[in-house]
């Protein structure tokens, strides 16, 4: 299947080339190298994760908004700028008419990229964690797009799952309602990011990169319309003990309320202040869990491409 590019995009002519071939490739976000990451730890995960779709088989498409335009594939010196600008506007769904009318750079969040990558007709993105439900949302409401968008968008998201800085089991609660297959991939347990486990289930389980890619023609081919999110848990080897992780959020969730910090800014806030709280310990699990989710969805986008 082939797409026609959206005459709004600016797509790297490997990308393009890729697509129009029905070659599998594997977008990728941008916050997490502006919002999610320090310098320059961020760049340089960047990189490896675009080698590592490469080594599996597929075509790296980071995406970001550059000068106004949604960019699908960017160049070394694109990935330095989005991890090395302290500037650069984090951008989810409502805020990318303002950064394109205006001509501005963005980092572009699970929504936001979803949404760009559908335009384009790429159906896999990796990512490290999804935003969601945030802990006390009952009163402030703040949600993330990143839900909405799982409900409106053909595309694939594979994550390490949710953290705790986010209410796991209302986020859980919301996919459910907005009619998210949520896939627990080789776990029956739905992953919290740091700790393969969360004391959730997975609504559904499956164990292979053939199997994920029959649910998502299934998904599509139903009419549904919505994405598709792939839990996939951090290695064993490279996992947090939930009770230190837990403390170390908490702590940050103390420190944001006593800051005031609140909106967009505040899981931007959360995740530097997790991996000052842990000496780097969570940044090392968060790399690792990245790097892992690219070679699964590496994987999964090879193998939808295949039945294609
Ligand atoms: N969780 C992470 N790392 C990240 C993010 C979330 O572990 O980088 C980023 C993603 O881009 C996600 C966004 O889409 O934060 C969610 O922000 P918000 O809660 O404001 O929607
Ligand atoms: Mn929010």
């Amino acid at each position: 299947m082939t797409t026609a590019p959206h005459p709004m995009l600016k797509v790297a002519p490997e990308v393009a080339d890729a697509l129009a071939a029905g070659r599998p490739v594997v977008a990728l976000e941008s916050t997490i190298i502006s919002h999610g990451m320090p310098y320059p730890h961020n760049v340089a995960m960047a990189r490896e994760v675009e080698q590592i779709v490469r080594d599996g088989g597929a075509v790296p498409a980071t995406i970001a908004v550059l000068d106004g335009r949604p960019t699908v594939g960017l160049d070394d010196d694109e990935l330095e700028l989005l991890g090395s600008d302290g500037d650069i506007r984090k951008v989810s769904v409502r805020d990318l008419p303002y950064v394109v009318a205006t001509g501005a750079h963005g980092a572009t969040t699970v929504a936001s990229t979803m949404r760009i990558a559908g335009l384009a007709g790429i159906r896999v993105f990796v990512t490290g964690g999804l935003g969601g439900v945030h802990q006390g949302a009952e009163e402030s409401m703040d949600v993330s797009a990143d839900l909405t968008e799982l409900s409106r968008t053909e595309v694939a998201v594979v994550s390490a799952g949710v953290k705790s800085i986010l209410d796991i089991g209302r986020t859980l609660e919301v996919l459910e309602t907005l009619g998210v297959p949520v896939v627990g991939y080789g776990t029956d347990e739905f992953p919290s990011f740091f700790s393969r486990s969360s004391g959730l289930g997975a609504p559904m389980r499956l164990d292979t990169p053939e199997e994920v890619a029959a649910l998502m023609r299934a998904t599509w081919d139903l009419g549904l319309g919505s994405g598709v999110s792939i839990a996939n848990p951090v290695p064993v080897e490279d996992e947090m003990a939930r009770e230190d992780i837990d403390a170390v959020i908490d702590q940050a969730l103390a420190d944001c309320a006593q800051r005031g910090i609140h909106g967009k800014d505040i899981t931007p806030f959360l995740l530097g202040r997790i991996i000052e709280l842990s000496d780097g310990r969570s940044l090392r699990t968060n790399l690792a869990l990245v790097r892992h989710n690219a070679r699964v969805g590496t994987a999964i986008a090879v193998s939808f491409h295949a039945r294609d």
